[in-house]
């Protein structure tokens, strides 16, 4: 009986010593700030699905694994961001071949026809809007859009975004839209805040 007591003692001690390293490495390796905000459009209709993404951060850049999917001939999501070096893995979720292929300067491909079930992947190497079309389905069009380092955001169909874990500093913010340009602004993140920015996209 004694010595479970002890078992278990030691066990609360590595847990609570756990803990204390991560919040150690919490409040010193990862400070950093959050950005919320809107995107303001001339022409409501492309206030969603636009990339927020800022420029000039330091670091390394986390790239990720983002899926594509295609479903009743439409690319879900029809926009999606990654960090460049990220690899997009495009499964066909549909009842139909697909071909999927760009001919974009920041990423030429061509998949090939597959099959219904089958997934192929694709890595970014330069940052850059990709747009993804399809050689069976004339109607299929969507984007990847590559940026120079993880702190970007794909809009909500009310334009709001946020961008999270950006390190304390200047930068600047713009953003991709399918139809609208971007003007340039500026932002300063602080440690542990939230700063709030409105983008504006016009013709
Ligand atoms: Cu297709």
């Amino acid at each position: 009986m004694e010595h479970k007591i002890m078992k278990s003692t030691s066990k609360f001690l590595k847990t609570a010593l756990l803990m204390t390293a991560f919040g150690f490495m919490a409040s010193n390796a990862f400070s950093a700030g959050t950005i919320t905000g809107t995107v303001d459009a001339s022409n409501p209709k492309y206030k969603g699905d636009a990339v927020v993404y800022l420029l000039g951060v330091k670091g390394p850049v986390a790239t990720k694994q983002a899926v594509v999917d295609q479903k009743s001939l439409v690319f879900v999501p029809h926009v999606t961001a990654v960090p460049v070096g990220s690899t997009v893995d495009f499964k066909n979720n549909d009842k139909v071949n697909h071909n999927i292929f760009s001919a974009s300067a920041a990423k030429k491909f061509n998949l090939g026809t597959y099959n219904p079930g089958m997934s192929k992947p694709v890595t970014f190497d330069k940052p850059g809007a990709v747009n993804l079309l399809c050689n069976v389905h004339s109607e299929m069009s969507g984007w990847v859009v590559v940026t120079e380092n993880q702190y970007a955001a794909v809009s909500e169909h009310d334009g709001k975004f946020t961008i999270s874990n950006v390190p304390a500093g200047t930068y600047k913010i713009t953003a991709w839209s399918e139809k609208l340009k971007a003007t340039e602004g500026t932002v300063t993140v602080a440690d542990g805040k939230t700063a709030t920015v409105t983008v504006k996209l016009a013709k």
